[in-house]
């Protein structure tokens, strides 16, 4: 930056809905084919059409992934939707750098932060618009859209967090958010029962 110098910002946010707009805004999104590990529901999985948004993730990224002290920023949204009773959901992940913690925040609609420590305990915090999650270290994180319409989040995370889906990917969460008699609830992966209510 030159000395004394004043600019504009290159990067904005509409305060409405979170959207990302301006310079080196990264956008991409996940469809039901991306998706195939994640829901529990293997037969209602496939009666979807593949081709269909789960959620998309704006993301602006001003230094370089495992920069120390840097911030990153995003913001994610879900469509509404189930797969046979699993609300629809982001992937979930570790920071492949363990120590590492974010924030998430609700913007609109109504969903669940799912979160599970490394020894696999699993609990959920309600997201609402204007609701604030730290996100500890160690912790595996992912958010279901609980409501009718779409679910949008903010996130903020450190530029050396890094992902680690492996995990969460290979062995899932210990629960699943499901609904069951018009209820969120979480039910352990295990239990097959869940996927006949
Ligand atoms: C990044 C941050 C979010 C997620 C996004 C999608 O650390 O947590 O931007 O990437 O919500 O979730 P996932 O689990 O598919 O990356
Ligand atoms: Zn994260």
């Amino acid at each position: 930056m030159l000395h004394n110098s004043i600019s504009k910002p290159k990067q904005s946010i509409q305060l409405n809905n979170w959207f990302l707009q301006g310079k080196d805004i990264i956008n991409s999104e996940k469809r039901i084919k991306h998706l195939k590990e994640v829901f529990g529901d293997e037969e209602s999985f496939k009666k979807l059409d593949p081709e269909k948004v789960v959620y998309s993730v704006q993301s602006y990224l001003p230094v370089k992934e495992g920069t120390p002290g840097g911030l990153y920023f995003g913001t994610t949204t879900i469509q509404p939707g189930k797969v046979g009773n699993e609300y629809f959901m982001t992937r979930g992940h570790f920071h492949a750098n363990l120590d590492r913690g974010e924030y998430y925040w609700g913007v609109q609609g109504e969903g669940m932060l799912i979160l599970m420590d490394k020894n696999r305990n699993t609990w959920g915090e309600i997201m609402s618009p204007g609701s604030l999650h730290y996100i500890g270290v160690n912790i595996a994180h992912r958010v279901a859209n609980m409501g009718s319409t779409a679910l949008i989040f903010g996130a903020c995370w450190p530029s050396d967090a890094g992902h680690n889906y492996e995990e969460t990917e290979q062995k899932g969460f210990s629960s699943r958010l499901v609904e069951i008699n018009h209820k969120p609830q979480l039910i352990d992966s295990e239990l097959p029962l869940w996927k006949k209510q």
